[in-house]
């Protein structure tokens, strides 16, 4: 198609408001946010030239650099102190006592899950796993403010989201071991949840790639709030870690989403680590709340240790991310890792252990909240205890039935990537149902549904 005519087009389908996508469906058409800009001063006494870098830049004739490590740091929002005691007493919290005990109980069971989980690793019943420890608050408190219909995307240390969501223990079970209730047929990691039914996109082990992923969805979901106005507007919410943040990913898509007004709500957990990369390596600037503001997208640093400043934030976040047609969101969540980075890491390698149990005693999510519930006597000493056990008798039932289901059949290792088995494909399936019958005592598949017959099958449909 010519340049002209497809502009001829563009220009026919503004004024119909409408425009043809890709698989010739028409839509409406969504005005680009161009800005507009005079290349000269009006006057001889214009305080400022409409640069189109930079509209409202002031002419100075003081030769200051910004020093940014001389500005004041940005502040962390937060409404209970360390005590959990309300700061602002006349603002109070919204969140109902139903509620707050509900994320607490929540939080507890992720971390009762997390523990049973990791010395299910040290025993070698399970592959792999990563914790929350200390960060609990950022993912169950965001995902108690998000509407279940918005879209997330997480990094892996966000289990939380899931849970609040309503991802049973059997569903995080079934994908630990990989069995055959496991959503991703056993074809990923350990921790590597997903769900359809509750909006979660698979986790990736790629670092970042969920970033860029979700200002994409981001654009899709501010189309469809504008084709369907009758419908709940929704929003995308990225998880990502400070580390990550690195990645060139992090940048590509907080651009885009901010020159396209996408409504997206980036949620950074600053953990202070990534695997053993301490932030004052990391960076040199004020965190990642810094590169928010310098996108140009509204941008704001949060107490993650703070269920009720987590839940305001995200809520706020939300109704922002909606206004004027959209607009991406960045809270920086600061938190501090506990935990080892994953069962695969030692972090007293390179990390004081007393650095750990001082952060432990001095602040965490949990215990926050607990204080506050005690103070309101919602809570006390025998219900802690009556959960604690409850909670962990519930997620030893699921990790045992989880553990006795057979695992997949092994016909998934070869589907789901073209609609039918290539030649080569094919070749390896036989290779294997040859090596598998010639050893059968190095590779027992008996534990995998149907046997060897989900080769035989596999072969069978695909001649
Ligand atoms: C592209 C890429 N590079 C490196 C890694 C290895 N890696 C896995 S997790 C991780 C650290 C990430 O740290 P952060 O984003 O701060 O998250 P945290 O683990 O602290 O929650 C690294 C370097 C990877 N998975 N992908
Ligand atoms: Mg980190």
């Amino acid at each position: 198609m010519s340049f002209r005519y497809t502009s001829r087009i563009i220009r026919a389908q503004r004024l119909l408001g409408t425009q043809t996508c890709l698989n010739g469906s028409r839509t409406a058409f969504i005005p680009p946010v161009w800005q507009r800009c005079r290349g000269v001063a009006s006057t001889p006494n214009a305080e400022k030239v409409l640069f189109p870098g930079a509209l409202n830049s002031e002419f100075t004739d003081k030769l200051d650099f910004i020093q940014p490590s001389q500005e004041k740091a940005i502040p962390t929002y937060r409404v209970m102190n360390q005590y959990g005691e309300i700061i602002d007493k006349e603002i109070g919290v919204e969140t109902e006592d139903d509620e707050a005990l509900l994320i607490y109980k929540n939080m507890v069971k992720l971390s009762i899950m997390d523990l049973l989980m990791f010395e299910a690793q040290r025993q070698g019943r399970l592959s792999f796993y990563m914790v929350s420890a200390g960060e609990e608050g950022i993912s169950i408190g965001s995902a108690s403010a998000l509407h279940p219909s918005d879209v997330a995307f997480c990094q892996y240390r966000e289990a939380g989201v899931y849970l609040q969501r309503g991802f049973q223990l059997s569903d995080f079970m079934n994908q630990l071991f990989a069995n055959a209730k496991d959503n991703g047929l056993g074809r990923n990691m350990p921790v590597h949840y997903g769900s359809k039914e509750l909006n979660i996109h698979t986790i990736s082990s790629t670092l970042a790639t969920q970033i860029p992923q979700a200002a994409g969805a981001a654009y899709a979901l501010k189309m469809q709030n504008i084709q369907n106005p009758d419908q709940p507007s929704r929003v995308a919410v990225c998880y990502f870690g400070e580390g990550a943040a690195s990645e060139g990913d992090f940048h590509a898509a907080l651009n885009i989403a901010a020159t396209r007004q996408v409504p997206c709500i980036f949620i950074c957990r600053n953990n202070g680590y990534a695997i053993s990369t301490p932030t004052s390596d990391q960076y040199r600037g004020d965190g990642i709340a810094s590169r928010g503001a310098g996108y140009g997208i509204a941008t704001l640093r949060v107490d993650g240790n703070d269920i009720f400043a987590v839940r305001r934030a995200t809520k706020t976040a939300r109704k922002l991310a909606l206004e004027n047609g959209g607009q991406p969101i960045l809270i920086e969540m600061m938190a501090y890792r506990v935990g080892h980075h994953s069962t695969s890491d030692d972090s007293f390698a390179y990390r004081q252990r007393v650095e750990v149990e001082d952060w432990k005693r001095r602040d965490n999510p949990i215990t926050r909240l607990r204080k506050w519930l005690e103070g309101r006597q919602l809570w006390d000493d025998a219900a802690e205890k009556e959960l604690r056990s409850s909670t962990r008798k519930q997620v030893l039932r699921a990790f045992e039935a989880a553990e006795k289901e057979k695992k997949p059949s092994i016909r998934n290792a070869f589907e789901g990537v073209w609609e039918d088995l290539t030649a080569e494909q094919r070749a390896h399936v036989k290779e294997m149902r040859d090596i598998i019958a010639r050893y059968p005592k190095e590779y027992d598949v008996d534990g995998f549904e149907g046997g060897v017959k989900g080769l035989d099958d596999l072969l069978q449909e695909n001649k």
